[in-house]
């Protein structure tokens, strides 16, 4: 935890319903998974979201029609920041483990894939941001080793009841061009470092020093809008329309 307040965009992935008889409560309302995220320049290339399959989440009443799939913890730090149908008192609808999120389709803005899909990933903290992570393996290495071990392992897919059309059909999009990484940036450190785990703590740890200074200070954005524009120009801009569209909103911690 660090002693300044992180600023977070959240991201608010669209559950596409019908909903899973766990979830049959909120039929009829706009549910979201909301995604924290420090690079919302990057939602281009989303492939699917992150949950961790063992902790603990909840559909909590953000107003009188939507309602936001996140930790508790979020949901009180949402509360406080007027993002709660009852002010400073986040409301419950449902408990969700992330085992029971797993699968779920979603309609992520900005993302060039119609529907993505809910995964597991074992790195998720719960006790940072929303405990909800959206996944850009083009350009995280903790995204493309998590996305790159359900690929790769038949075993692992099944451990997580993930489904192969969850999974194999997602490629890497490239959406930023990194001065000494290329465009898939993320795959190219993982393989330089022979990272062969989502479980690699410190190599993976090393692969994000290594690019992430660059990707943002000298990127450039090939993708979108703002293609041909400095990555670190385009981020606010990019955010701003975000917040301005309703698709995103602001959360700090
Ligand atoms: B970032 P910081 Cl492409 N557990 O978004 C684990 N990781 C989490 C998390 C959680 N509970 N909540 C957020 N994150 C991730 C995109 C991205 C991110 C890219 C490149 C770098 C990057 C796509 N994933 O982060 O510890 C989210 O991943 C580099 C720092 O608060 C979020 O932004 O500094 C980032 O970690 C927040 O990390």
């Amino acid at each position: 935890e660090g002693v300044l307040p992180q600023e977070y965009t959240l991201i608010k992935m669209e559950v596409v319903s019908p909903f899973p008889p766990k979830m049959s409560v909120l039929e009829g309302k706009k549910v979201y998974l909301a995604a924290a995220t420090l690079r919302p320049e990057t939602m281009y290339g989303q492939t699917n979201a992150w949950v961790l399959p063992a902790g603990k989440y909840g559909a909590f009443e953000i107003s009188d029609t939507e309602v936001f799939i996140l930790t508790k913890k979020a949901a009180l730090n949402l509360a406080y920041q007027r993002l709660s149908r009852v002010p400073e008192q986040p409301t419950c609808l449902v408990e969700l483990m992330g085992q029971d999120i797993i699968g779920l389709p979603l309609r992520s803005p900005l993302a060039f894939n119609d529907i993505i899909y809910t995964l597991p990933m074992l790195s998720v903290l719960t006790e940072k941001g929303t405990g909800i992570v959206t996944s850009v393996p083009s350009d995280s290495p903790d995204d493309y080793m998590a996305l790159q071990d359900l690929k790769s392992k038949p075993a692992f897919r099944a451990k997580f009841g993930v489904k192969d059309e969850w999974v194999l059909p997602f490629e890497i999009i490239p959406i930023i061009n990194h001065p000494d990484f290329g465009d898939k940036s993320a795959e190219r450190i993982c393989i330089e470092k022979k990272i062969k785990s989502q479980n690699e703590r410190e190599k993976l740890d090393e692969a994000k020093k290594v690019i992430y200074k660059g990707g943002f200070y000298e990127g450039t954005m090939i993708v979108g809008d703002y293609a041909g524009m400095k990555v670190q120009e385009a981020k606010s801009l990019i955010r701003n329309k975000l917040l301005e569209s309703n698709e995103a909103v602001v959360y700090s911690e």
